[in-house]
This record gives structure tokens, sequence and C-alpha cells, in this order.
């Protein structure tokens, strides 16, 4: 879109060097969401999210949203088709430029500077293979994907003009209604059932896959096989709906058009076949004219203003995150859409250095990494996974409702490109624990309290279901995979959930009631584990907020 230019410097790695180690750097990543083509025509020709302009220092606007993953997607759609001007501050950058190689994202067998948020190596949950660390350097650069370090804890998130939904594998799950009224007991589930959770599918743009063509194409092989493996041992398996155009992926599978989900491409971006939000919620705002997004800047702090309204600081970056100018912009409204923890962060900074003291104690609680536990088994060789690996998933076992055992466990990808007779899985485990966001007034900064020993139970829900598995087939967990010999990587979520709490933090509508015009719309309205992939139940909610504040508030 805008400032997405690449720059004249950044550097591609040449195919030369392209040795197992960097092939396999992309294997395995795309497990949790889970080279080399262009723009599908269909997908290009809808219009995409559209910022016009960057806010100056000094502005005054009527609507500011922090952040365009998902609750901020849907807040500036409603909010713009409700006639009102709508300013998005990202700050990640629009991407909408190809680089160098005619693409706009980069691989991820060969994943380069486009890959990584502002680091010097690339990142992803697999460490090693076969005991050969698999991270490379990259160029430093305001890329696609951040692994965020807190001390007991990595979290993935995407960056740029649509968050999360530019890096994730689109699992669309609509929760259990029953665990949904259980986490969320003050939200009637009468209408986010029959009313929400339709019109975010729908808005999502959530397809299935063609079960006839899923049943006999190679590229599904890995998921046939951890799903005949689960039910031999007496485990229910479910497919999974995606916003990845299955239709697409079956032309690409027929050599039709360019290869994406078929091609490796996930977590560092799709360059065809996802229904990202900037293809969807962002771009039908983007239709209306109200809709304007400034990228590349970065919200550092919301204070009142004289008189009314707030003002929101922000921090302009460069395209290698340097800071190059600070803008004061004044808003009526400000909606929190940073994530769980960039909207955590904010508000427990602002509550902590004075700016917005009077904020609910309950601010920076209740967050969960929605049980997240990734694990592998060694298939024997009569188990083949395949050569050819979709990046997307779209299988899980259902385990959730057993008290002894309750996963939900997505069958994963390792699109390597070889057989590695390698069944990976992403667990998402019913983990009661939780940790709280604080601010520490000597460094300034915002810690995330969570400590690895926090992750057991889920590691041990985890377990009751794949040592069964295992002990059915004979087979064993891989070790190889993500380093220190570990058989569970408990040490990363995709899923960040909670940190300011629907009708806790906020009131049952994602305002924070001590500041009039402030709202939070976005994963950390969410405690901590949703027993599913979550930016289904995002968008849901921030549907059903959004729709309440604009009919009481801004009528
Ligand atoms: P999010 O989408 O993270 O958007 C927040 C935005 O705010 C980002 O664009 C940030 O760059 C921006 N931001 C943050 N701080 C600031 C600031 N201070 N100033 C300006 N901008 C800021 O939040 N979920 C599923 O349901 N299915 C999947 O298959 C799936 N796979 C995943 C795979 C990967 C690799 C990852 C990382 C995540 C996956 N997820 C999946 C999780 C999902 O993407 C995530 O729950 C949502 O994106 C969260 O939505 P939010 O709107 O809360």
């Amino acid at each position: 879109m805008f400032d997405s230019r690449v720059t004249r410097g950044a550097k591609t790695r040449s195919g030369s060097d392209f040795s197992r180690r960097r092939f396999l750097a992309g294997a395995g990543l795309a497990a949790g969401a889970a080279a080399g083509a262009v723009m599908l025509p269909s997908m290009s020709a809808v219009a995409s999210a559209s910022p016009r302009r960057a806010l100056s220092d000094g502005d005054r606007v009527p609507a500011l949203i922090i952040g365009s993953g998902y609750g901020g997607a849907v807040t500036a759609l409603r909010l713009t088709q409700a006639g009102i001007p709508t300013q998005i501050v990202e700050m990640g950058r629009s991407w909408d430029t190809p680089g160098p190689d005619g693409k706009i994202f980069s691989g991820m067998l060969i994943p380069d500077y486009r890959s990584t948020w502002l680091s010097n190596q690339t990142d992803q949950p697999l460490a090693a293979f076969l005991g050969i660390p698999i991270k490379m350097p990259t160029q430093r650069y305001t890329g696609i994907l951040d692994g965020e370090r807190f001390s007991g804890i990595k979290v993935y998130q995407g960056r740029g003009v649509g968050g999360g939904s530019l890096v994730n594998g689109g699992m669309a799950v609509t929760p259990k209604r029953h665990f949904f009224e259980e986490i969320l007991p003050s939200v009637d589930s009468d209408e986010m059932y029959d009313k929400y959770f339709p019109r975010a599918n729908t808005g999502l743009g959530v397809n299935h896959i063609d079960r006839e063509w899923f049943e006999t194409t190679p590229w599904y092989q890995f998921a046939r096989s951890g799903r005949a493996s689960a039910e031999r041992s007496g485990f229910s398996t479910s497919f999974v709906p995606n916003v990845y155009d299955f239709e697409y992926m079956k032309r690409e599978a027929a050599g039709e058009v360019p290869k994406s989900a078929l091609g490796g491409e996930v977590i560092y971006g799709n360059n065809a076949g996802k229904k990202s939000l900037d293809k969807t919620y962002l771009a039908q705002a983007a239709a209306t004219g109200k809709l304007s997004i400034t990228t590349l800047h970065r919200v550092t702090k919301v204070e009142p203003a004289p008189g009314a309204g707030y003002n929101v600081t922000m921090e302009q970056l460069d395209d290698w995150g340097n800071v190059i100018a600070t803008k004061v912009v004044a808003a009526d409204r400000v909606f929190f859409a940073a994530g769980s923890v960039g909207t955590s962060k904010l508000l427990v900074s602002m509550k902590g250095q004075g700016h917005l003291p009077n904020l609910s104690s309950q601010v920076g609680e209740g967050w969960g990494n929605n049980g997240n536990i990734m694990l592998a088994r060694a298939n024997h060789v009569t188990d083949p996974t395949g050569f050819n690996h979709s990046t997307i998933p779209t299988m899980g076992i259902d385990n959730w409702d057993d008290p002894a055992a309750p996963v939900f466990a997505e069958i994963a990808p390792l699109p390597s490109g070889v057989e590695m007779f390698v069944a990976m899985y992403l667990a998402i485990a019913n983990n009661p624990e939780r940790g709280r966001f604080l601010f520490n007034p000597s460094t300034g900064q915002v810690d995330l309290s969570w400590t690895q020993a926090q992750n057991q139970p889920g590691i041990e829900m985890a377990r009751a279901v794949f040592d069964k598995i295992n002990q059915k087939e004979g087979t064993g967990y891989r070790t190889d995979l993500f380093g220190g010999g570990k058989q569970f990587a408990d040490d990363f979520t995709y899923h960040p959930l909670g940190g300011c709490l629907l009708n806790s933090a906020t009131d049952n509508y994602g305002r924070l009631p001590e500041y009039p015009g402030l709202y939070v719309v976005d994963g950390s309205l969410v405690p901590g584990n949703v027993g599913v992939n979550p930016f289904v139940t995002i968008t849901a909610l921030a549907e059903r907020n959004v729709e309440k504040i604009i009919a009481t508030d801004l009528a």
C-alpha cells in the first residue's frame, strides 16, 4: 500500500547456498498455522485496504484504532460503514509491494529480510533437525513475523496491515458452545451462535475443503495418516474450515496457478490463496472511502487530552525499525486493537506511568497461551506422511470433552519436500494456568509473568493423548526438533489471549469505563484459552461489541 517500498540495499539470499539447514528452516513452521508465487489474479482484483495519508503531528481525528488485526479490522469496517472517518495506526508495514524477486512475501524455505520483525536471524518454533540448528541469519528489517520474547515464553505475532491474518494458518474454528459459555458467561451465547459467529465466518470468507479431493490428494497424506493413527487409538477427528481458498488450492495442485499453500508458504505470508484481512474486512472498510491507515507507526502513549478526547503519541519507524519522528494526534475515541500482548502492554504501561491512572486493577490480568504445546511423533517407514504437504492444516483430533485429557490438536504439516516420517501436531490443551502483565518501574517496561513450568499441565494433557497413540502405533516422540532433546515445545505460543478481560478489566462490551471513549476490541478480551484456534472468536466478539458501541456511544 504505501510506505512499504522495499529497500534497494536489501539482499535476497541466493539459492546456491540452499542447504538442508536452509530448507529445513521452513519445515514445521506451518504447524499451528501450520515460494514462489505471484498474486493470484482473482485475489489481487479484490480491493485491498488503502491508506490514503499518514497522520501528521497535531492532527485531530474522530476515531483512531491501534492495530489492524482481527479486532481492528472489524472495528474499522463497522465504524466506516456507520459513516465515521476512521484512522488505523499500525506498527508494521503494508504488504502490497513486491520485493526484488517480484513477490510480496518471502518463501518459508528460503526466508529473507521480509520474514522477520527486527531481528538478525529468522525465528520459528522448530529449532533443529537431527540436532542441527536451523535458524538463519537475515537482514534486520520490519519483516512480517515477530517472535516477542518474555522471560518464560516467546509469543509469535504478525506485523503489518492485517496483523496475525498475514502469517497464520487460516484455521477458522468456532469454539464449542459449552466452553464459550464457561469462559465468557456474561455474553449472551444465543446471540453469539445465531448472529455474530455466522457474521464473522461470512466476513472472513471461511470455506471448507472438498472432502473427495482431500481423500485422494498427495498434499494431505500427512493429515490422512494423522487421522488414521488417532482413530486407531479411539480418538475423534474433525475437518477444520479455513480462510485459505480451497478451490485455488486445487488449481495449485493441478498446476494451473502459482503455488502458495502448496509452495511452502504460510508463516512469512502467502503470495496467493489466503483471504487475509487486507482482502476482506479491511478492503471493505477502505471501499467506504472513510478509512486511512498509517503504517510503520507504533503507538507508545495514550492519555487524556486537555478539554476532551485523548492524545495518542506514536513513533514513526523507517524500514529498519529506527524511530524517525514522534507525533501526537488527538482522537475523540481510541480503540485498542494491538492484540493481546500489544494492548495489554500499552494499558499496563499507561496505568503504571500515571497516564491513565484510574484504569481497573484488572488490567494486565488473565493472560494465557491457549494451552499451546507442539510435538511430533516418529512414524514407522510403513506410515509415510508424504513428500508434499500443504501448509494449510485442515484436520484436528478432538478430545476436548475428555476431562482427563482435554485437548484439541491440529494435525500439522511439515512442508520440507522430502519424506520425513514425522507426524506433527499443535495441541491446544485446557491448561488453567494464567499469567499477568506487570509494569516494571525500574526499566519502564512491561513484563509478562509466566514461567515455562506453567506449561506443565498442558504437557501432561497432550501426553495423555499422544502416549496412547504412540503405544498403539508402537512409535515414539521426536526429540530432535525443538532443541535440548525436548519432546514437547513448551516455550512459545501462536495464540496469546487475555490481559484485558471482557467484563472484568472492561465492561461487558469492551469499554474502559474509567475513561469514556477508550475501548478494547481484540484478543486481550478473551480469557486465556478458547479451546480452539482463536481468530473466529476474536472476530465475532468484536462484531458484537462494536455493534453495541456504535448503537449506544456513537449514535
Ligand atoms: P493481531 O492480529 O495480533 O493484531 C494486532 C496488530 O496490532 C498487529 O498488526 C500489530 O503489529 C499491531 N500493533 C501491536 N502493537 C502496536 C502498537 N503499539 N502500535 C501500533 N500497532 C501495534 O491481534 N489463529 C487461528 O484462529 N487459526 C490459525 O490457524 C492460527 N494460526 C496462527 C499461526 C501463527 C504463526 C500465528 C503467529 C498465529 C496464529 N493464529 C491462528 C493466531 C491468530 O493469528 C491471532 O489469535 C490473531 O491474529 C489475534 O488477533 P488480534 O486482533 O487480537
